[in-house]
């Protein structure tokens, strides 16, 4: 069954109110306030049975220009809007704000009512509906028909009843992203059932008992009791005027703006993406950072808009925009907002939103602007590649991507599915039904391979590294997750690029049993630099010794005994056992305090050497700073400090 709800628009004191009793019975202003002052001010409720039996939900809402928000929270969500225009007045201006509203929140049907005829002539009547026809022009309601009445004496009432039928019936059942979304217009109390909610439920649906969640401030709740057109139901549907009761909980904790959901399925945030258009009424342009309200749904926020294409937004035009709200949000993509002014508030504009958890970009940037391309127009899956990469490394799940998308729950799942099979995406977490981008994917492994192939560069005799120190520095350093990880291991594993061995990681072309030899090559080192003394081979002469095979784990070896300590670098090509430069440094300690001053020449008669090595070696001493060079000879460092 299609479930329909219809709203009335237009200037205060239009007759509207008057209009949905007579049709339906009921009186929609409850409040003293309202009746005192003959005005509405909360959103009126009723329900509407047709000629053709079928009941219709129906939603009052106020004229008045400082009850907009009001307006604005009673329109989203209706299917068919009943724009009231009193013919002794003709159009005012919330007749021409609310018909914006209605275009900008996306109403596509909708009648025209001239109430209180009554009170005119013929003529008169002709001249206010050729006015009317004029600002209907190039609005959805340009081919609306146009119904005169009056609430006093009945007159047109059943014309407009069989008009509503029509327009009911062409009304086309809106596509189900299949979350169950109902964004609270009111919340109060009734003794000895609690708290009690109600709305227009957007999408999905919901039953008795069922677990939900109360958006943004997550706060879980269990449905006690649903009633639709106050009848009590085990379950309710998109489209249907709702009231819920909610067990357990505080009704101070819910304000209308907040939104019931299916337990997890939306996320409060403080950015959103939208395509955003200027109305052409507007006299001035919009400037970049303009702090403006922001409604949708039932809520309102204040927010700054960020133009992310121009710097400056004339009327008529569509730009890419963010918006940074000043209380967070929890909507989904495809939902339609209206933008008013913050002083004086004004509608002036209003658009559509494409991500709701994006990150601040940069203005201007070619890439952030063709993604609001593919979030706007794109195909299924372009968008789900859009979103996967903005989640980023430990990717997304499907409810989210549902959220972020507007693509439904079903039509997410067949896309996932060609997806995985097409390798742009991977599951990260069969119980959530995380997804994850299949290049972040693919980049991790790449970075796991990366990180084995260094270590045992460094550690030629480990057999590898610990899966879990891996895990802990990839968490650190790139926020990759446990789960992603535990794939990606085990993904390397099976194709053979890596070996897990207990909580070992190494490269399948790492030989354990090169532990032996190394040991081996690294005594044979160590010996020739030991016997080599002062005058050590230089790392050719070194490599001459052994095999073209061994000259690569030879050079690793050096690196890693210096590393370690034995081996003393002292020049890009001259490396002296630790025993040796400490026994020579005594020594030359020694002839320091003797002499005072040490010239090259003496030097080389201390140790026997040539220049080759005196040179380097006097260096390496002015380097760790035993001795200071001044001009043609050393002197001890320390000592000239004392001095
Ligand atoms: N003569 C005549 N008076 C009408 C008719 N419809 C409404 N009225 C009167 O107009 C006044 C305003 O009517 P409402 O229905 O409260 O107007 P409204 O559009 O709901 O006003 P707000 O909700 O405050 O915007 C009331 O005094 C009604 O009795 C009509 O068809 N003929
Ligand atoms: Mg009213």
């Amino acid at each position: 069954v299609k479930h329909i709800v219809m709203g009335t628009a237009g200037h205060v004191d239009h007759g509207k109110t008057a209009l949905i009793k007579r049709l339906t019975g009921i009186d929609t202003d409850r409040l003293k306030e309202e009746k005192e002052r003959g005005i509405t001010i909360e959103l009126g409720f009723a329900s509407l049975t047709l000629p053709g039996g079928s009941t219709i939900g129906v939603v009052d809402v106020p004229g008045h220009e400082r009850f907009i928000r009001n307006m604005v929270a009673g329109a989203s969500g209706i299917d068919l809007v009943i724009l009231v225009i009193a013919s002794d007045e003709g159009v005012m201006p919330q007749t021409r704000e609310h018909l914006h509203i209605c275009e900008l929140l996306g109403i596509r049907r909708g009648i025209i009512v001239l109430t209180k005829i009554d009170k005119v002539d013929e003529d008169w009547l002709e001249l206010v509906r050729e006015d009317v026809q004029s600002i209907l022009e190039g609005t959805f309601l340009a081919d609306a028909p146009i119904v005169p009445v009056s609430s006093v004496t009945g007159v047109g009432l059943q014309q407009l009843l069989i008009a509503i039928s029509k327009a009911a019936a062409e009304v086309q059942e809106s596509a189900d992203n299949g979350i169950f979304r109902l964004p609270i217009d009111r919340v109060f109390t009734i003794k000895g059932f609690g708290t009690i909610v109600t709305g227009t439920l957007f999408s999905g649906k919901v039953s008795l008992g069922e677990e939900v969640e109360i958006f943004p401030a997550c706060l879980r709740a269990k449905i006690r009791g649903i009633q639709v057109h106050n009848k009590a139901v085990e379950m309710a549907e998109a489209g249907q005027r709702t009231a819920i009761n909610l067990q357990g909980m505080n009704r101070e904790l819910i304000a209308r703006g907040d939104v019931l959901a299916n337990y997890g399925a939306l996320e409060a945030s403080n950015r959103l993406d939208c395509i955003y258009r200027h109305l052409p009424g507007n006299s001035r342009k919009m400037k970049n950072r303009t702090l403006v309200r922001l409604h949708t749904g039932t809520s309102e926020v204040m927010a700054r808009i960020i133009l992310l294409d121009r710097e400056e937004q004339g009327p008529k035009e569509e730009s890419c925009v963010q918006f940074i709200l000043e209380n967070s949000l929890a909507v989904m993509v495809g939902d339609r907002f209206v933008i008013r002014s913050y002083s004086p508030a004004m509608t002036i504009g209003g658009g559509v939103i494409v991500d709701t958890l994006p990150e601040k970009h940069k203005r201007f940037s070619v890439d952030v602007l063709r993604d609001f391309q593919i979030l706007k127009g794109g195909s299924n899956e372009e968008k789900v590649e859009t979103i996967l990469a903005r989640a980023g490394i430990n990717g997304i799940n499907e409810k989210k991507l549902v959220v972020r998308t507007g693509i439904s729950c079903c039509e997410m799942r067949r896309q996932l599915e060609k997806m995985f099979s097409s390798k742009k995406a991977i599951l990260v977490d069969k119980d959530e039904v995380r997804v994850c981008a299949y290049q972040i994917f693919e980049n991790i492994r790449e970075k796991i391979v990366h990180c084995v192939k260094i270590y045992h560069e460094q550690n030629p005799f480990r057999e590898g590294l610990s899966k879990e120190e891996m895990r802990k520095t990839l968490e650190r350093e790139n926020g990759v997750g446990q789960k992603i990880f535990s794939i990606a291991v085990q993904d390397l594993e099976s194709c053979n690029e890596i070996v897990v061995e207990k909580d070992m990681i190494r490269l399948p072309g790492h030989r354990v049993n090169l532990h032996g030899e190394m040991e081996q090559l690294r005594k044979d080192i160590s010996t020739i630099y030991c016997n080599g003394g002062l005058t050590p081979p230089t790392m050719q002469e070194l490599q001459e010794q052994f095999s073209s095979e061994q000259k690569k784990d030879i050079s690793n070896l050096i690196q890693i005994m210096i590393r370690e300590g034995g081996l003393i670098r002292v020049s890009t090509d001259l490396n002296f056992s630790r025993n040796t430069i400490e026994k020579l440094s005594e020594e030359y300690s020694h002839l320091l305090l003797k002499k005072g001053k040490v010239t090259v020449a003496d030097f080389k008669e201390m140790t026997g050497l040539s220049r080759k090595h005196s040179i380097p070696l006097m260096e390496y001493f002015d380097l760790i700073k035993l001795t200071l060079w001044v001009g043609d000879y050393r002197i001890m460092r320390n000592k000239k400090e004392i001095n």
